[in-house]
């Protein structure tokens, strides 16, 4: 009788009757892009395989916040387990991915790649436990291109008094200053007001973030610069990690590695069809760039890198093969 009635109750309340419900831990991974993007296809990846792996003891959650040095401090201090992001502000907590930042060191997709996942760049990786930070593995954005409401840039000199939106990082800013533009650092989550309201006339991003992010809506013009390789990285709380037990942090880091391939694939499928789409959408690209001509404005930036970033480590990087 008491037992039929306290069934009648579960059942009143939605209680559940069988074995206490599984106790599920929330792992939160934020990234600034639209989940439809190469961030998007990182986290649902990992996602998927992690979910898969612990078979639902873990849900992962994917938030989108556009502001990258925001979401780093989170994961820092805990709020959220993880973020994927540009290595935009990460300089500012792990100086040494500042090499990375250098224009014109990578010669192409496979050269930053294959230094990213070398030891050169799993070294670097290490580097972010002194900061509070677990660097867990190596993403992507692609090659940065200049865009512009102004004008067709087709030589260095053509970017000269242009007021372009940098990230907040002090490499690219020298690189901007060094052709003669006026570089305004702020987060992604200022950038297309900035560029409504014509504080900037241009902002550099590669093809992938140009495209997700609909930036054909407030620049016309494209120029093909490519002028610096654009890593992402995934980053975690390093107590959250340490909490997991053996056989799930082995789970996480493949689920990890599934999410930098499947991030790879899609900014290589964005790279072949994105020129095509962002013309389609109304963007005058050019794609005739003088490469030299860009490396050569930039000298004087190039020497002071070598002075004050790791001039040995950029020669190591520039001579990976
Ligand atoms: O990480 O801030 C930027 O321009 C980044 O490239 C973008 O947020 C993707």
């Amino acid at each position: 009788m008491k037992m039929t009635r306290r069934l009648a109750l579960a059942a009143t309340l939605a209680l559940p009757l069988a074995a206490p419900a599984m106790a599920q831990t929330q792992i939160t991974i934020q990234h600034p892009l639209p989940l439809n993007s190469h961030y998007g296809a990182g986290a649902t990846a990992l996602k998927e395989s992690f979910e898969r792996a612990s078979a639902g003891r873990y849900s992962v959650v994917i938030q989108r916040n556009d502001n990258e040095r925001e979401a780093i401090e989170s994961v820092q201090i805990g709020t959220i387990e993880c973020v994927i992001t540009s290595t935009g502000p990460v300089g500012n907590f792990v100086p040494e991915t500042r090499n990375l930042d250098v224009p014109f060191l990578f010669r192409d997709t496979a050269h930053a790649r294959g230094v990213l996942d070398s030891e050169i760049g799993q070294t670097m990786l290490g580097r972010f436990s002194a900061r509070g930070l677990a660097g867990v593995v190596w993403m992507e954005n692609g090659f940065r291109h200049l865009t512009n409401s102004r004008r067709e840039v087709n030589t260095p000199a053509d970017v000269r008094g242009l007021k372009v939106r940098t990230m907040e990082n002090q490499v690219h800013m020298r690189a901007f200053s060094t052709l003669g533009a006026l570089p305004t650092p702020m987060a992604f989550s200022e950038l297309v007001p900035a560029l409504q309201q014509g504080t900037v006339d241009g902002q550099e991003n590669p093809i992938p973030v140009i495209v997700a992010n609909n930036l054909n809506q407030v620049q016309r013009f494209l120029t093909l610069t490519g002028h610096v390789y654009s890593p992402a990285i995934l980053i975690c709380n390093p107590a959250m990690l340490a909490r997991l037990s053996a056989a799930d942090r082995a789970a996480f880091l493949e689920a990890a590695k599934a999410a930098a391939a499947a991030n790879r694939a899609r900014v290589t499928a964005d790279e072949q069809s994105g020129v095509a789409e962002l013309r389609r959408r109304g963007m005058t690209v050019v794609t005739q760039v003088d490469s030299a001509a860009f490396q050569q404005a930039l000298a004087a930036a190039f020497t002071e890198y070598e002075r004050t970033l790791d001039g040995a480590l950029l020669r190591r990087i520039r001579a990976w093969q």
